[in-house]
């Protein structure tokens, strides 16, 4: 095979890659050029967060920041309900030891149920005020 045909196999697969994945997960693998320092920030390990309550200030977009520092699947999804029907934020899930800046929108006042979707255990809530 040429290293031409190599390469174009190669963009075509990425593409399938980006293709799939999809339904709204978001995941920036970089910090934003400005990222606030008051940014919340979460981290998991032994298939734990770290944090039980953050707080963040209401009807303004923030950037989650979630290290992941184990070899396990993690992510962090925001509902409005606890029985995790109502999702407001779908972050993409990946394994660490990694970080990735979550662009979360603006969020109304209320108390907000964080959680990974691969481990429903844990969870955590998410004080918008
Ligand atoms: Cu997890």
């Amino acid at each position: 095979m040429s290293a031409f045909r190599a390469a174009r196999l190669v963009l075509a697969a990425v593409g399938l890659a980006l293709a799939g994945c999809g339904g709204g997960a978001a995941a920036d693998d970089h910090p934003p050029a400005s990222l606030d320092p008051n940014s919340p920030r979460i981290s998991a390990q032994a298939i734990a967060f770290d944090q039980a309550v953050l707080t963040v200030p209401a009807d303004r977009p923030f950037t989650l920041v979630f290290e992941n520092r184990e070899n396990v699947p993690h992510n962090v999804s925001i509902y409005a309900d606890s029985g995790r029907q109502d999702r407001r934020f779908e972050g993409g899930v990946f394994s660490g030891p990694a970080t990735r800046w979550y662009p979360v929108p603006a969020l109304a006042p209320g108390t907000y149920v964080f959680v990974c979707d691969v481990h429903p255990s844990m969870s955590g809530h998410l004080v918008v005020s």
